[in-house]
């Protein structure tokens, strides 16, 4: 099998603060990216903003300002908050990138000398919030249903991506890869757009109107369609159409969106990359949407959620673990901080952080704080538990690649809880009271200590900090992005006679009646 794994993020407007939308894709991105590493892949993991048009130039006009200024900063709010949230993305890219846009020029040239680009009129009904033409029948209440307002009336001598011409070859593409577009409930949506038939698309602006945009090479009185910009960061990113990483990553592509960005992922994307010669990316993922208090996410109603307001005050790793463990992929979830402390307090501080401060107090007191020998042969409770870890670590590498992060997660608190178990069937403190059970309390330390291991490998491609200071502990320091799964959760891998350390509890509890109180 190739191991090779690239992932994409949707490059973020500049017209908004990161939010917990944004952070929920790139750290699932950057789980993705970080679990491929775990399994030997050689990964390349992309993110970036998306900076030119409409939106932008209103909210840098609301802001006071000009659109590049406005654009360097936002987008540097968005470079800076990653690197907080230890997203271990290879590169940032701005559609402002001088690189970028001369790609831009190069695909649309390439495409308009194929005929497959041309010029008409065209009069619909325009929403400026999702930079789209819209039709009549895709109204709700005769307003966008993202933005709840009515669309303007636009006509305008234009170019068009001729993208109904390639509306067959998409369905049947679609159809002959089932998972091209997943979870199923995404790439039903997608093959029900494409049920009625497909109209070719507005790929470009009057300078007169807009000109914040990449110049179109053919005319340069028009600059090009968000869309036609934006989706080019792909590929661009990966120096096509000659660059090395092009080559080697673009046919392992895998996108990341959520459900709000289908359509231009699902369809102009794809259409696009045909009529530009170039291979479909391998997988589209979409994801749901993150609401507050049921509802949506809304700026005037003060319910935008910044993950720099809690990842500080509840830790890096915890905001991660919430992320992930709380969502199923592919569904809405809501978010409260109130669900965050909860998880907090039983997944990590009792049943992980217990685990392993008892695992480490035994150790110490009973050897000195050293990894002992397996001692006495395993009895049937220590292979029970041994098998355990086996089945959660095929259920993890089994789920993630099918984005089903919860369940990955369950299986691994499984083997938790059943370690947690194990400590109180075995009863350490008793054995260790008694001289001729030395061999047997070997056995179950070592255990254990096995077992905390391999929970800190697992948990590493989501919580990176907790699994590099449970490694440091355990007497085999590492970083998280060098971890690899068969080497460094191979049962046995500790060293004996290392020394461990008992250091301070991995996640201090919240008092949530406190919390509340205070609020
Ligand atoms: O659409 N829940 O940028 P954007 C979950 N520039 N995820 C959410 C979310 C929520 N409530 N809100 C936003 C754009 N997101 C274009 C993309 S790509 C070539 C161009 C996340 O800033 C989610 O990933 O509006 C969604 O798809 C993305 O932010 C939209 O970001």
């Amino acid at each position: 099998m190739d191991k090779r794994f690239y992932i994409t993020t949707p490059i973020y407007y500049v017209n908004a603060e990161p939010h917990i939308g944004h952070a929920y894709t790139t750290i699932v991105a950057d789980v993705m990216n970080r679990f491929h590493r775990l399994m030997g892949f050689e990964t390349y993991f992309l993110t970036g903003t998306d900076e030119h048009g409409d939106k932008i130039v209103q909210a840098a006009e609301a802001a006071g300002t000009d659109p590049k200024t406005y654009a360097d900063r936002i987008s540097q709010m968005f470079r800076e908050t990653w690197p907080k949230l230890n997203i271990s993305n290879d590169h940032f890219i701005r559609t402002t990138d001088p690189a970028h846009m001369k790609v831009v020029q190069y695909i649309l040239q390439k495409v308009y000398d194929a005929g497959d680009i041309y010029f008409d009129t065209y009069k619909g009904l325009y929403c400026i919030g999702c930079e789209r033409f819209y039709t009549e029948k895709e109204l709700v209440d005769g307003k966008c249903p993202d933005h709840d307002k009515p669309p303007v009336e636009r006509e305008e001598a234009n170019y068009f991506f001729r993208m109904s011409k390639y509306q067959g070859w998409l369905i049947e593409h679609i159809e002959k890869h089932p998972d091209f577009i997943r979870p199923e409930r995404y790439r039903n949506e997608v093959l029900a757009f494409l049920r009625e038939p497909l109209e070719d698309l507005c790929i470009s602006r009057p300078k007169e109107r807009l000109s914040w945009g990449v110049p179109l090479p053919f005319d340069d009185r028009y600059v090009t369609y968000v869309w036609f910009d934006a989706l080019i960061n792909y590929v661009s990113a990966l120096g096509y159409p000659d660059g090395e990483l092009f080559e080697k990553f673009w046919p392992a592509a895998q996108h990341l969106i959520a459900k709000d960005i289908l359509k231009p992922h699902g369809i102009y994307w794809p259409t696009m990359l045909k009529a530009a010669g170039i291979e479909p990316y391998r997988h589209l993922n979409v994801h749901g949407y993150w609401k507050i208090n049921e509802g949506k996410m809304s700026k005037s109603r003060g319910t935008v959620v910044r993950p720099l307001d809690l990842a500080p005050v509840y830790g890096v790793d915890a905001f991660r673990y919430f992320l992930l463990r709380e969502m199923v992929f592919g569904l809405d979830a809501n978010f409260s901080e109130e669900a965050l402390i909860q998880r907090l307090n039983s997944d990590l501080a009792n049943d992980l952080g217990n685990l392993f401060s008892r695992t480490l107090a035994m150790t110490a007191k009973y050897f000195g704080g050293t990894v002992p020998p397996f001692g006495d042969p395993p009895r049937p409770e220590d292979e029970a538990l041994e098998r355990q870890v086996q089945e959660s670590v095929s259920v993890y590498t089994e789920e993630i690649p099918k984005w089903a992060f919860h369940k990955a997660l369950m299986a691994v608190w499984e083997m938790i809880n059943a370690a947690n178990k194990y400590i109180d069937q075995t009863g350490p403190w008793e054995l260790a009271k008694d001289p001729s059970q030395k061999g047997r309390l070997q056995r179950v330390m070592r255990t254990l200590l096995e077992v905390n291991k391999t929970v800190a490998v697992l948990v590493a491609p989501f919580m990176p900090e907790t699994a590099e200071k449970m490694l440091a502990r355990l007497g085999v320091p590492a970083k998280a992005l060098d971890l690899r799964l068969e080497r460094d959760a191979r049962w046995g891998s500790l060293v004996e006679g290392e020394k461990v350390q008992k250091g301070a509890a991995l996640f201090p509890r919240v008092d949530l009646q406190k919390w509340q109180q205070e609020k």
